[in-house]
């Protein structure tokens, strides 16, 4: 059994970790929170710099595998904006989604993609494995559904017949997230 540290404070990435590696079948690894003091401070420029400076702290703070998940929302109109400030958008979940409603307003294009960028990081601090899903959809016009978090209910999941990603189960959620995404390209390198 190989166990490696979830680098984050937000039980909803640490659920949907749960439910995706249930599916994928994975039975040797077990994923465990950091320790308290876990506090990284996150002033890289992208997903990528973010999500390594996560794990790299849960690995310094206790020397074993660590994973980190950095991910965000990036709308085409805004310039990719919130991006890596999509969980400092705005105070609460329901103010960042009322201000990207809002922002989002003057614009045809309503574009917009879920980016997860991942960095697994082994005992000696290494980076092993990095990699970057995305998840291609529309900003909606009102929102919708009470599945998953954060910007779900104001995101139409491509391909998904008008449906935002909080209307979708929690297992369609996982397999076209860019959460699942990035996941399984882990969970498949940790297999090996
Ligand atoms: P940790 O850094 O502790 O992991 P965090 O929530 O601060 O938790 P991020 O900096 O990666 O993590 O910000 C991610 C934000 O992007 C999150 O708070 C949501 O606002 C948004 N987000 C990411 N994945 C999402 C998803 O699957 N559905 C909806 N919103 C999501």
């Amino acid at each position: 059994m190989k166990k490696i540290v979830f680098a984050t404070s937000n039980p909803h990435k640490l659920k949907e970790l749960n439910e995706i590696v249930q599916s994928f079948g994975v039975k040797n690894i077990e994923f465990i929170l950091p320790p308290a003091g876990f506090d990284p401070v996150e002033n890289g420029t992208t997903f990528e710099e973010n999500s390594f400076i996560k794990a790299k702290e849960a690995n310094r703070l206790t020397g074993m595998y660590s994973l980190a998940d950095d991910s965000g929302l990036c709308v085409e109109a805004l310039n990719g904006a919130p991006g890596i400030y999509s969980a400092r958008y705005a105070e609460t979940p329901q103010a960042r989604i009322d201000k990207l409603l809002e922002a989002v307003k003057p614009y045809k294009n309503r574009k917009a993609k879920f980016v997860c960028a991942m960095s697994l990081i082994n005992e000696e601090g290494r980076e092993v494995f990095a990699y970057t899903g995305e998840c291609r959809g529309e900003i909606s016009k009102t929102q919708a559904g009470t599945g998953g978090f954060g910007y779900d209910p104001i995101f139409l999941v491509e391909g998904k017949n008008g449906l935002t990603m909080a209307e979708l189960s929690d297992e369609e959620k996982n397999e076209v997230s860019h959460r699942g995404r990035a996941l399984r390209k882990v969970l498949e390198f940790l297999k090996y």
